[in-house]
């Protein structure tokens, strides 16, 4: 059976034309307490972090056009340092993250209000920044000399902030890689042991770090991984096995007629869509209900640290809350980026941005963690999100009326019933409006914003929910 590489989320699939699928999910929507959490979470962080971190995007002075900092690697014309490659594979002699204090990172995120951290044990290089006993290429090969990978389960996990291993399986390092299906003895060699060395690697990562919750795969796109799908499968299940409620999302393999993220029949291949990396769903409707994170970039297309930002839009902190709020209103979780420097510092900016959307989420955080997609219309004014108890609309453009108004089926059980600002508790007035729009059965709920109430931030209106009560009922239409 030829491999026929799928784009990148791609679930709308012919139904006429889905074909039988033997190497389809293995798991079904879970509802365990892993998943419960992972759906509670709201927001996480990612740290790109490893030899890329020392010359940022820049050496000698030249900034690379390499299409990221992480992958400056792969560097190429005649602007490339000479002999870069080699250059780059020998900077783990001088890798030594002396500013590197986990405990500081697992703090700011704390701050920050993550509740979960993704972190690169090995990145497309194939630098592993554990000592693993299945390679030459780790931190045990560099100044280093330290376990990273533990230093930041232990002090994240002290924190109460859930771990989860991002590894690449793409491996610059490893003579078996190969991009294509290998295709003569040699490479089918090769690629076994290559296939051998991620298995080890990965139930390593499992028995040495308990606590990690999840694995975020990477780099498992090229034709040779898409091939061996029999492999990949095995993989899973032994994966799970080894710790069960392992989180796992939707990158780590394909069916066997190469369809990733989503088998051939559009079933998910994993615990939740992994595919909106610097993307958001444009609707609910698109998630089939599946759930998803979203990793986002600080920067541009930049996850490891960018020494040479000019010309690029850093988001700010209120990008980071729209966002945020966005995911939140389609059930779903942001992972925000964070590439500190080869020393282990934290850029100023993030540092910065952490620190705002991180005051904005402790005054707000009801809105955040515990309310997720509704099902109402949405709105213009900003998020809707909610739970049994309430409603909460994160209001990002604010309407010059006066008046957030919000409007409800006219069949609905829960009701707003008293309205106050989150962040302060203050009480805002509530009306049920009559607007009188023809063969509107929607009934609209007005929260009357005070105009002395400014702020440079979004801001969130809790709306306590309870049964509708009869006012207006026995008000007849006249007869026309
Ligand atoms: O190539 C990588 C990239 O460097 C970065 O790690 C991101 C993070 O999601 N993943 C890959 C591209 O999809």
């Amino acid at each position: 059976m030829p491999v026929v590489l799928s784009p990148w989320t791609d679930r709308r699939r012919d139904e006429a034309a889905a074909r039988p699928v033997q190497y389809g999910p293995l798991v079904t929507r879970r509802d365990d307490d892993a998943m419960r959490r992972f759906r509670s979470y709201g927001l996480g962080q990612f740290i790109h972090f490893g030899l890329y971190s020392i010359p940022g995007n820049q050496w000698n002075g030249k900034t690379s056009t390499s299409p990221a900092p992480e992958w400056i690697r792969s560097w190429r014309g005649p602007d490339a340092p000479e002999n870069w490659t080699e250059t780059y594979d020998r900077l783990n002699e001088v890798f030594d993250p002396t500013e590197l204090d986990a405990r500081a990172w697992a703090r700011q995120a704390k701050q920050m209000g993550a509740r979960y951290v993704i972190f690169t044990t090995k990145h497309h290089d194939g630098f592993a920044l554990w000592p693993s006993a299945y390679s030459e290429y780790t931190v045990a090969s560099s100044p280093c000399d330290r376990d990273l990978v533990g230093e930041v389960v232990d002090a994240y996990t002290a924190e109460g902030i859930d771990v989860f291993l991002y590894f690449s399986v793409l491996d610059w390092s490893h003579p078996g890689y190969t991009r294509t299906v290998p295709a003569c003895d040699d490479s089918r060699a090769g690629w076994q042991d290559f296939l051998d060395y991620t298995r080890a690697q990965l139930l390593e990562l499992l028995d040495r770090y308990p606590a990690a919750r999840g694995l975020w795969f990477d780099g498992t796109w090229d034709e040779s991984w898409i091939a061996s799908h029999e492999f990949t499968h095995r993989l899973e299940q032994e994966l799970r096995e080894r710790r069960p409620g392992l989180i796992i999302g939707s990158r780590l393999r394909n069916d066997e007629h190469g369809a990733r993220h989503f088998d051939s029949t559009g079933a998910l291949l994993g615990d939740y869509e992994q595919g909106w990396e610097r993307k958001l769903p444009r609707n609910r409707e698109m998630l089939d209900g599946n759930d998803w994170d979203c990793a986002m970039t600080i920067g541009p297309n930049a996850w490891g640290y960018m020494h040479d930002t000019s010309g690029h839009y850093q988001k700010t902190a209120d990008d980071l809350v729209d966002l945020l709020m966005r995911c939140r209103s389609m059930g779903g979780n942001l992972v925000v980026n964070f590439g500190p420097d080869g020393s282990g510092r934290m850029t100023a900016h993030e540092t910065r941005v952490a620190e705002q959307l991180g005051d904005w989420v402790a005054q707000n955080a009801a809105a955040v963690y515990d309310a997720s997609h509704v099902d109402l219309e949405p709105t213009g004014m900003g998020h809707l999100t909610g739970n049994d108890d309430s409603l909460y609309v994160t209001v990002t453009h604010r309407p010059v009326t006066g008046v957030a108004r919000l409007r409800f089926p006219g069949s609905a059980t829960l009701v707003p019933v008293t309205a106050r600002l989150l962040a302060t508790g203050k009480p805002l007035e509530l009306h049920r409006r009559d607007i009188g729009y023809d063969l509107d059965s929607a009934i609209h709920y007005d929260v009357l914003i005070p105009a002395d109430f400014t702020t440079g931030r979004a801001f969130v209106i809790e709306l306590a929910l309870g049964r509708p009560t009869a006012q207006n009922a026995d008000r007849a239409d006249a007869f026309m």
